[in-house]
């Protein structure tokens, strides 16, 4: 059976992507886990695009089988789209999901509920073994919120309300996360591709 490898040490993404792409039955999905390493990669790209296709290209080059890499953001139009690419240091390197999230709200103290908008921005870079890339994004608008609700998810989601909904990302299930997901829309596209070509 042919291999896939999620390309990311981030075990929620890549927990996210699995049950995501679990109805792809010809394709056996591995992630570094499965080898008990998890590779540091330095993401010094400018866009979600760039940081998608140096994320793949190392894990390739590291596990030799094609890849599946993602590359998120938060984007906050009253911050001019911050924290975006830098969504996982938002607080400084090392930070974690909390201070990232601490810090957002703390920038947003004084902005009412109507201008609070934000999207997800999720990009997916499939990297063949001939090192041939397609690129499938997923976008998911909501807003966010003024305090944390929920336990569900990771990263941001305990702040973000996607539009058409009441509660935050954290507060709904897995599978109701990723029906509506920035990485659920872009990952069906992928699915699509390796099902349809
Ligand atoms: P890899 O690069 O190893 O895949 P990462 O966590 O560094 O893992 P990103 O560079 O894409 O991944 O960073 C995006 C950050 O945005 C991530 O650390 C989370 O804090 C946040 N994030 C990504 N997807 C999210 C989601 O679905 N819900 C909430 N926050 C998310």
């Amino acid at each position: 059976m042919k291999k896939i490898l999620i390309a990311s040490s981030n075990p929620d993404k890549v927990k996210e992507i699995k049950a995501l792409v679990s109805e792809l039955n010809e394709f056996e999905i591995i992630s570094p886990a499965d080898f008990g390493i998890s590779p540091i990669v330095e993401e010094n790209g400018n866009t979600l695009e760039e940081n998608a296709l140096i994320k793949a290209k190392a894990f390739h080059k590291l596990f030799g089988f094609p890849v599946i890499s993602d590359d998120t953001g938060l984007f906050t139009d009253a911050l001019n789209g911050e924290p975006g690419v830098y969504s996982a240091r938002y607080a400084g390197l090392g930070a974690g999901y909390k201070d990232n999230y601490k810090k957002l709200l703390s920038k947003l103290k004084d902005v009412r509920d109507v201008d609070r908008k934000a999207s997800f921005k999720c990009v997916i870079c499939y990297l063949t073994d001939t090192d041939e890339y397609t690129f499938f994004k997923g976008i998911c608008a909501g807003s966010i919120t003024e305090n944390p609700k929920g336990e569900f998810g990771f990263g941001y989601d305990p702040v973000f309300i996607p539009d058409g909904y009441k509660k935050t990302f954290a507060e709904l299930k897995e599978d109701e996360k990723n029906i509506i997901s920035h990485r659920g829309i872009a990952l069906k596209k992928l699915k699509d591709y390796l099902i349809n070509g």
